[in-house]
């Protein structure tokens, strides 16, 4: 955020009226925020006793930590993480061969050779914005949770059912995939996903320091097999996006209309855009094939004057693109601006059979200082976030679109303080058809003072806020770790994980077709196999039943590759095992059920231990065994 923004008013200005406002919040608001001081306000009934459970989930981005994170709300007590773009020492993502899988197979061919001049099979890191659920009829189907990671331009699927992720893929063209989103109506259907820098295509060193050649792209991905659809080259970039709830659009914020690489050149502007992809005409374009193929995919030119995609302006750098669950009304936060842009979408037909793009605009309220992102109750309101004034103002659509038109009326219904700097909010099942104006999280990107100094990184600090009554309760600051962009609540009827996995879970395929190959009932295994034809690979099966291994030791050779694979045959909830290999850096869950396996070379003589991690039975500290790796002869 630059120090002077486009109101003219300077940071010094912007604290001293955030004071003000703070103070006013707090009378007017009868004991806002400021005054809430303890974790559960007066009056709002949602403590959340030991053993029992919460009213939602909340699926959380973890940011740069590159996985996902399950809490409970209202309680905000975190459930479990779930390893995603990251390496996991607890479960060992990253490590057995069944999460390698996934992490490298749909990696695209440069970016497997780029690895493998530095050693590495994947990459080590994520950036993990947005968390969003497969969508049926305008609602969560509890089917997958789709996320992006903008360091390394991937989207994953998550399966709800297990909570792990089945499918990663890089995409090809674009550069950085930040908003993402899935088609909401009448299914998903499309993953929508922007590629936010502007990049040369193809970006292979023949176009360098050139930005006017350069372009976004905007991407549709198959969610059921995780291809990629078509991508779109747009003018300008590609901030965040949403979907309507028929099936027509897809829309993506530009905050770099200038085409610039600089902050300077990027808010040198007055206005930048919202950038509408009309899906039928995409595809119909793809149909009489007005595409060419960039990396093998379809990509069609949507820049200014192409039927596919139309440019609405909005005041300059806006960010986020909320579609609210009235079917009707998308909301632009406008950032640099005080407002936020409101496009009725039903206008956009005529947009794009020429009407003036603005005449889809419906209303543009003054809000407050830094709006980012926007949630809905599901009865009419808007919670926009207000970075800049660390405040949330809660606010009505209908009014706003009467204001536009010239009636007298104030679309705020109120403001409160956030401690401190909000970034994405979001309502309980808001961004679906059911929104239910239950609670609203705030996902504040500073906590400074609110917690015990942990040091110069501090946690974030996520605010829950019970909007039930129509008003604005705090009933939980929650510290969290780097760096929840996005999250959703989901209400529990939706989402049926299993607590024991299915034998045959596509999972450790790969495992149980090369056990079959080698004779081996994964269930009950006990066994040491070399390769017929290459010696060197031995592969070691065995199962557990706690507290017992069922090899306590197998000898191998320096220099074989060893591949373990171990199935838990305990068929009981809550009873994951684990197998750790000493000095190795190696570590991996076994859930109730599941086989997992893991390949390394064992270039180590001598004894070495391997354990069970997970506290699993009285004698767990006894679950354990050797290899023995004899020396290489001389
Ligand atoms: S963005 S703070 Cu990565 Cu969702 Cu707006
Ligand atoms: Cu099995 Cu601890
Ligand atoms: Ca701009």
């Amino acid at each position: 955020m630059t120090d002077e923004t486009k109101t003219g008013i300077s940071r010094r200005g912007l604290f001293q009226g955030t004071a003000g406002a703070a103070i006013l919040a707090g009378a007017t608001a009868g004991g806002g925020l400021f005054a809430a001081g303890p974790a559960r306000a007066k009056g709002a009934n949602v403590e959340i006793k030991p053993g029992q459970l919460d009213e939602y989930y909340g699926i959380w981005s973890g940011g740069q930590s590159g996985e996902i994170r399950i809490l409970g709300v209202p309680s905000m007590r975190e459930l479990i993480r779930i390893p995603v773009f990251n390496r996991c020492s607890a479960t060992g993502w990253g490590i057995t061969n069944e999460s390698l899988k996934i992490l490298t197979q749909d990696l695209l061919p440069d970016t497997k050779a780029f690895l493998a001049k530095r050693g590495m099979k994947t990459y080590d890191n994520g950036d993990l914005h947005h968390p969003h659920m497969s969508f049926t009829n305008g609602t969560y189907d509890g089917r997958y949770i789709f996320a992006n990671d903008k360091a390394n331009t991937r989207v994953a699927r998550i399966r709800c059912d297990i909570m792990r992720a089945d499918k990663i893929i890089e995409i090809p063209n674009a550069s950085d995939i930040h908003g993402m989103r899935p088609q909401k109506y009448p299914r998903t259907g499309y993953i929508f996903a922007n590629g936010e820098h502007r990049v040369p295509l193809p970006n292979d060193g023949s176009i360098l320091d050139e930005p006017k050649k350069y372009n976004a792209i905007f991407t549709a991905i198959d969610g059921d097999t995780m291809e990629v659809a078509w991508q779109v080259i747009v003018d300008g970039n590609l901030d965040n996006c949403d979907a309507d709830y028929e099936g027509k659009y897809a829309f993506s914020t530009c905050y770099n209309s200038e085409g610039g690489v600089t902050l300077k050149e990027m808010t040198a502007s007055e206005e930048d855009w919202v950038t509408v992809f009309n899906i039928a005409r995409i595809e119909e374009g793809i149909r009489k094939g007005d595409y060419k193929v960039y990396n093998g995919v379809k990509v069609l030119d949507g820049r200014h004057g192409s039927p596919y995609t139309a440019y609405i302006p909005v005041p300059n750098n806006p960010h986020g693109c909320n579609m609210a669950p009235d079917k009707v009304h998308l909301c632009i936060a406008g950032k640099l601006s005080p407002t936020v842009t409101v496009i009725d979408v039903r206008k956009l037909e005529a947009v794009f059979n020429g009407a003036e793009p603005r005449s889809a605009v419906v209303a543009e309220p003054q809000l407050g200082l830094g709006p980012l992102h926007t949630a809905f109750d599901g009865k009419g309101n808007a919670f926009t976030t207000l970075f800049l004034d660390s405040q949330i103002v809660h606010w009505n659509i209908d009014k706003a679109v009467r204001a536009f038109n010239g009636e007298k009326v104030d679309p705020i219904i109120k403001k409160i303080d956030v401690e401190y700097q909000p970034g994405h909010n979001h309502t309980t099942m808001g961004e679906t058809l059911d929104a239910d104006g239950k609670f609203l999280i705030s996902l504040n990107k500073f906590s400074k003072d609110r917690f015990l100094n942990v040091g110069p990184l501090k946690p974030e600090n996520d605010q829950l806020i019970d909007i039930s009554g129509g008003g604005m309760n705090l009933v939980h600051d929650g510290p969290s770790f780097a760096e929840p962009h996005d999250a959703i609540m989901v209400r529990p009827d939706i989402i049926n994980p299993i607590s024991i996995y299915k034998r045959d879970d596509p999972m450790w395929e790969e495992a149980r077709k090369q056990a079959a190959a080698d004779g081996i009932e994964l269930d009950y295994a006990a066994d040491v196999v070399r390769d017929k034809t290459d010696p060197k690979k031995v592969r070691v099966y065995m199962h557990s039943v706690a507290p017992e291994y069922s090899l306590t030791s197998f000898e191998v050779n320096e220099g074989d590759e060893v591949t373990v694979t171990i199935t838990n045959m305990d068929n009981v909830d809550d009873l994951t095992h684990g197998f750790t290999l000493g000095k190795h850096g190696i570590a991996m869950e076994i859930g109730p059920q599941a086989t997992a396996s893991v390949t390394f070379t064992a270039d180590r003589p001598g004894v070495h231990w391997y354990y069970c991690q997970w506290f699993c039975h009285a004698l767990h500290m006894e679950m354990r065994g050797r290899m023995l790796v004899h020396p290489a002869k001389a």
